[in-house]
């Protein structure tokens, strides 16, 4: 189907055809990267949920393979739904997932490779004594799902959590196993927090206070904090928070009650949900995949023939400068995808101005940029407006500046990416970092919205950004990835060699001089397994 064939990307993972939705069950197994996902075989809108397959050896290039388990047990038949792995001491790979049953009941699966010799992990076998849990009393039978990667305490039983909800309260409920098909609840929930509605997808993992390696998912103890994440059901974001994992009794406490999970910091402020993590033993790093939504219609998804796209894998670590926020950043392996590279050094951007940047196509690119702010006059008022405004063309002393995007010639299409810097009435400066879809497409019918939030900019910093374009989709990550924007846009006319990138500064009181560095990335192949090639 060539609708819209232009909006398809070079390098993010998206399957040929259809539907799909949350990365499942990541792991690194035999020389192989694995990603199962949400996956509709049959359609481009949501449904008949399987696990849909593929490796990589990179991260980058992807190999289709198989749908690894489809809807066709009592315990399942409606729907294969999110999960995640465990890899045991011993070589062996337990897979738990939820189900909805016949009567559309949650109830948690297991399934195991039926050769963990294969590494390719083509096929899965699910335990016949399946469902091993269904809610609990108290829990509504549509409010308990996607189980996390299992961790192992001191006391040598594995714990597991997963999302519900009591009344208007998340929660992620706790449950003890040594065999993953026996489990016991525990007494008090891993957390909660009252308002947040359905936790889906919860995550939870240990981060390094002082290393920069990322942690195997039992890892704890001195110089660990836990990441607790959720994905509410209402908003449809991702919430994390930093704290305290107590296994005395399996609670988290967040290191900041009113940054707590569900009202604090996100992952991504752009288009991104139901995101999993897992620890990638090969280079000692957690990786964490979220899954970017379509911002049209159904019926448009439906003659494009596909929907929705995986986010490029990110590196997840604590940032040991502010102490208050992860960095996620774009996995090393992007970087093979490099092409040429050009340098600006010092590109003064006026009050009021655009300022083309000659690079040719910027439709594949990889982009570093970095702005020193000049003053050129103390402003007579100081505006009161913190956040990202009413997007770029809203005017301030002292923003918007950044790029504009996936635009075209004429600027008819752009996707501004910007910093917006707010002097509050105590001369404290506060940094918003922003994405401004409201002019990224001509089409009708797409949602568009001005996403962002603060960014801290420490005293020894300059605002600065990394932005990965993909036809389509804009990663932005702010200040090393302490906020990170996902964009999806459909642009008309800003494709292929018609898409171009800009400067802007629509500041009133300040000269900004950007710094960049922006390469062309090759494209990725994401393509099916060649069995025939090997047999
Ligand atoms: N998607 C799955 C659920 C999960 C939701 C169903 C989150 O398991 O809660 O496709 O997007």
């Amino acid at each position: 189907n060539a609708m819209f064939s232009w909006q398809r990307t070079a390098f993010h993972f998206q399957p040929e055809k259809n539907w799909m939705n949350d990365p499942n069950g990541p792991l690194y197994h035999k020389g192989w990267y694995h990603l199962f996902y949400q996956y509709n075989p049959d359609s481009a809108v949501w449904g008949n949920i399987t696990w849909g397959h593929a490796v990589s050896k990179d991260l980058i290039h992807w190999l289709y393979l198989p749908i690894a388990m489809v809807p066709d047990r009592w315990f399942d038949i409606n729907g294969v739904w999110t999960g995640s792995a465990t890899l045991l001491p011993d070589g062996k790979i337990v897979m738990l997932y939820t189900g909805s049953t016949d009567k559309y009941v949650q109830v948690q699966n297991l399934a195991t490779p039926a050769n963990l010799s294969d590494p390719l992990l083509l096929d899965w076998v699910k335990y016949p004594g399946n469902p091993v849990l269904e809610p609990p009393p108290g829990i509504l039978p549509k409010d308990f799902r996607d189980p996390t990667t299992a961790w192992i305490g001191p006391d040598g039983k594995w714990r597991i959590t997963l999302g519900s909800k009591f009344g208007r309260t998340g929660i992620s409920l706790v449950y003890t196993t040594t065999d993953f098909i026996h489990y016991k609840l525990q007494k008090h929930y891993l957390h909660a927090v009252p308002g947040t509605g359905m936790w889906e997808c919860v995550d939870f993992y240990p981060v390094s206070i002082n290393g920069s390696n990322g942690l195997e998912t039992s890892v704890n103890g001195e110089g660990v904090k836990h990441v607790l994440k959720a994905s509410l059901d209402d908003t449809k974001l991702d919430y994390y928070a930093l704290g305290t994992y107590f296994i005395q009794n399996d609670t988290w406490r967040p290191d900041d009650p009113l940054m707590d999970v569900g009202i604090g910091l996100l992952y991504d402020y752009g288009r991104y949900y139901a995101s999993k993590s897992f620890y990638d033993q090969k280079k000692q790093r957690r990786i964490s995949w979220g899954w970017i939504g379509e911002t049209d219609t159904e019926s448009d998804d439906l003659k494009k023939g596909w929907a929705s796209l995986q986010t490029i894998p990110r590196d997840v670590l604590f940032d040991k400068k502010t102490g208050t926020h992860l960095l996620q950043w774009p996995v090393e392996e992007i970087e093979s995808l490099r092409l040429r590279s050009q340098e600006f050094e010092s590109v003064l951007v006026k009050p009021g101005s655009v300022v083309p940047l000659q690079i040719g196509s910027a439709t594949q690119l990889d982009i570093f940029a970095e702005f020193e702010i000049e003053s050129l006059r103390s402003p007579e008022t100081v505006e009161n407006s913190v956040g990202c405004g009413r997007g770029a063309v809203e005017r301030t002393s002292f923003g918007p500046f950044g790029l504009l995007v996936i635009a075209d010639d004429s600027l008819s299409e752009l996707t501004p990416i910007y910093f917006r810097l707010s002097k509050t009435r105590h001369g404290n400066s506060t940094t918003f970092f922003c994405a401004d879809e409201t002019r990224s497409s001509k089409a009708p019918e797409i949602s568009k919205q001005v996403h962002g939030s603060e960014v801290p900019v420490l005293s020894d910093e300059k605002p600065s950004a990394r932005i990965l374009v993909d036809h389509s989709i804009i990663e932005s990550f702010g200040q090393g990835g302490r906020t990170v924007i996902t964009s999806r846009v459909y642009p008309t006319e800003a494709i292929y060699g018609a898409a171009r990138l800009f400067l802007f500064n629509n500041a009133t009181a300040i000269n900004v001089k950007a710094k960049l560095k922006i390469w062309q990335l090759n494209s990725a192949f994401i393509r099916p397994f060649p069995f025939d090639d090997v047999q």
